[in-house]
């Protein structure tokens, strides 16, 4: 490692020389007041936000960071890329990069540069930069889609993604593969005061030409929709909306979206503004003495219609009246039934959020079908969630995006803390055990079957009479003993509202509100909306809405919530299977200010990160393990006990190389299986002998060869 000066702090903070809160923290703040904003704890990267551009990204920056090792430069984003890359390349094995940190700590913008680096550094053919292109390209369009402005961060991801570059077997890149996880729908029809819905939303207003507008039948002001004038913020002064929509057609023409598609985009998009413009006023019918609703105003219903390409009236209808099937068999029959104005006002905005989702899932469709390569070759994932947040009030929403920090903090404690230490007693090394705070029960409260509270808030689904008020009850009864679940009947504190609960998450207490968890969890849209949304003349719309298969229409559709958990633990799944490298995102202040660093907030994080724990399991522990028999063989060379023969085991000759190279004892621990290398300055030491012995190796080999001819 490249010997810092006192003033800049130590580059890892495994070199500290005492391990305590405080000197962590100490060191922490040193290095991001002197624009040190990355620091290692072994392998692992912590990264504090400057909230400024920093002068560290250039070209020459990551020609200075490919292919050296991590110990010859200062800490840097780009070195852990280009570990990822080396391993992949020597190995043969998939790598995943997991970025965490709580909303608005800088995992996108770590998520980018990653990119950048992968990008650049291996793209040596045109194909190969064509292709490099159209993965960062689906940067802007899909943050543009699924990002907002929060109280948080100005362009907070509000899905998960996971995104997948796949290499061939010399490492240039020929594809990629992006999963999503659960957007944020809510965003479209409502928020906080404060917050904004997607920026494409104000992009597409801000960066359409006037007579695209009008076609579309749109004023370019934000504040004549309900949908975006409900929560008061339209311009934010870090964002640069018209800049940006030029960024996103850039990006629609990169990847060779058709100005087809582009259109119906537009409309789609135009159309839910216009759908929030849709209000309802009860009518009776005198004769009958019946109370139905009707479309208040019909120039918003008509824009609807228009640029769904659907027939008014039946839209009309679909809004106003539900379809309900009565009797069985041959008696069944079809009646319609009027709604109330909160019922079509509720239906209506389903529409809006449906139509939204799967416009989504239908661009990430879209781009994986272009970005996909069928040829087989490692990748490199590079994982950027939802941050961990808390708002004033916080709904299902929050909980999935907390629940999936909860998920990712889990699998960082089982594959650092505990995992790594289990290893030691397994293989016979001597260990005094580290405590750390362990999680798991937190993720089992949420996700358990069959009584989590996923599970019971999908049993309340099933039950007609259930109320969110009911579910509240029910998991209150079931949660009363649990320590990280506490009611106001529970605790008798006065800040939990009647309609809440509160979780003791990892990173601090959230209480969350259950009104809207069945409607959110159960996710209706009523048959009649889509059977008028698959009846629009436009082949994209009428694609979002695919009949249903008749094996499908028995089965109970899966709730949003028992979605989302499958997909948390299928994505685990995932990222097990590959070697992980973790960046972990610390929030400096919550002013997104430059130049702060807020002493209290950064203790808190430390904290829940379990980095301290992090620093002594890794500096009492090994920094490198692997089989003898994977040492025995990269390194035999090195060693005339061991080259061209060797009788013995791998590990008797893992012991003759060592004893070679008069590595001292202190640096290494031979397990039963694995040999354990303290420093990784070792394992560079062999790495370097066996790159300047491969010349003389491959000779060698040549020249053998030769003499049997
Ligand atoms: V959330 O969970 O999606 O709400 P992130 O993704 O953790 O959150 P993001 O990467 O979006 O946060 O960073 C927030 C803001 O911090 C950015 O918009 C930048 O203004 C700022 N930031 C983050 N990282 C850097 C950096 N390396 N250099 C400069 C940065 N600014
Ligand atoms: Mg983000």
């Amino acid at each position: 490692m490249i010997p810092k000066s006192k003033a800049e702090g130590v580059p890892d903070f495994v070199l500290l020389n005492q391990i305590t809160e405080n000197a962590f923290i100490e060191n922490l703040i040193t290095r991001h007041k002197t624009d040190n904003i990355y620091t290692y704890i072994g392998d692992v990267v912590i990264s504090s936000n400057p909230f400024k551009k920093m002068n560290i990204y250039n070209e020459s920056d990551i020609k200075n960071y490919n292919g050296r090792y991590k110990y010859e430069m200062p800490p840097h984003i780009y070195a852990l890329a280009n570990d990822a890359y080396r391993s992949m390349r020597q190995n043969q094995e998939k790598q995943c990069v997991i970025i965490s940190g709580e909303s608005g700590a800088g995992k996108t913008e770590a998520s980018k540069k990653i990119m950048q680096f992968l990008t650049f550094v291996s793209s040596k053919s045109n194909e190969g930069e064509r292709i490099s292109k159209m993965l960062l390209e689906s940067n802007p369009l899909l943050e543009a889609f699924g990002n907002a402005k929060t109280l948080r961060n100005d362009n907070s991801s509000r899905f998960g993604k996971y995104m997948e570059m796949q290499f061939n077997p010399v490492g240039s890149p020929i594809g990629g593969k992006i999963t999503n996880y659960l957007l944020e729908k809510s965003r479209v029809v409502g928020r906080a005061n404060g917050e904004r819905s997607f920026h494409i939303f104000y992009q597409m207003l801000k960066g359409l030409s006037q007579s695209k507008l009008n076609e579309l039948g749109l004023t370019p002001n934000a504040s004549s929709y309900d949908y975006l004038k409900k929560s008061g913020c339209f311009d934010v002064s870090t964002i640069d909306d018209s800049a940006d929509f030029k960024a996103v057609i850039k990006a629609m023409e990169t990847l060779g979206l058709k100005e087809n598609d582009q259109n119906s985009i537009w409309r789609i998009l135009s159309a839910i503004l216009h759908i929030g413009n849709i209000s309802f006023v009860e009518t009776s019918e005198q004769k009958t003495g019946t109370t139905t609703v009707r479309v208040a105003d019909q120039k918003p219903l008509a824009a609807v219609s228009q640029c769904l390409k659907t027939d008014p009236h039946a839209l009309s209808m679909a809004l106003c009246y539900r379809s309900i099937s009565t009797g069985v068999g041959k008696r069944c029959s079809v009646i319609s039934v009027p709604m109330d104005v909160a019922q079509a006002t509720f239906s209506r905005d389903a529409l809006a959020k449906a139509l939204y989702e799967r416009l989504f899932q239908w661009l990430v469709s879209k781009i994986n079908t272009i970005i996909n390569s069928p040829e087989k070759g490692p990748v490199i994932g590079i994982l950027d969630i939802y941050g961990f947040e808390v708002f004033d009030t916080n709904s299902f929403e929050q909980l999935n995006i907390n629940y999936c920090n909860e998920k990712l903090q889990q699998l960082f404690i089982e594959l650092t803390l505990k995992s790594e230490q289990e290893e030691y007693i397994r293989e016979g090394i001597e260990w005094q055990n580290i405590d750390y705070f362990n999680n798991k029960p937190i993720c089992e409260l949420i996700e358990k079957k069959p009584m989590g509270l996923v599970s019971l808030l999908d049993e309340a689904c099933l039950i007609a009479k259930s109320t969110d008020e009911t579910f509240l009850q029910s998991i209150c009864k079931n949660f009363e003993k649990n320590p990280h679940f506490q009611s106001y009947q529970s605790s008798r504190d006065r800040s939990i509202g009647d309609t809440c609960f509160r979780m003791k998450h990892y990173a601090g207490d959230v209480t969350y509100d259950v009104r809207g968890f069945l409607d959110k969890n159960k996710d209706t849209l009523f048959g009649d909306l889509i059977t008028c949304m698959q009846s629009s003349s436009d082949s994209l719309i009428n694609g979002l809405f695919p009949p249903t298969r008749p094996e499908d229409s028995k089965r109970r559709p899966e709730t949003a919530g028992s979605q989302f958990r499958n997909a948390m633990n299928a994505l685990i799944t995932t990222l097990l299977a590959c070697s992980p490298h973790y960046v972990r995102c610390i929030k400096s202040n919550d002013n997104k200010q430059a130049g702060i660093i807020d002493e209290e907030r950064v203790r808190h994080q430390v904290r829940y990160l379990g980095l301290l724990e992090n620093v002594r399991v890794r500096r009492a522990g090994f920094a490198n393990r692997q089989t003898y028999e994977r040492f025995a063989t990269r390194y035999k060379m090195l060693s005339k006990a061991t080259w061209p023969t060797f009788n013995g085991n791998a590990k008797q000759a893992t012991e003759a190389i060592l004893a070679a190279h008069n590595i001292k004892k202190e640096e290494y621990r031979m397990g039963k299986t694995k040999i354990f290398i303290r420093n990784p300055t070792t394992l560079f030491y062999f790495e370097e002998k066996r790159e300047s012995e491969m010349p003389r190796i491959v000779t060698l080999i040549q020249k053998t060869w030769r003499g049997y001819k």
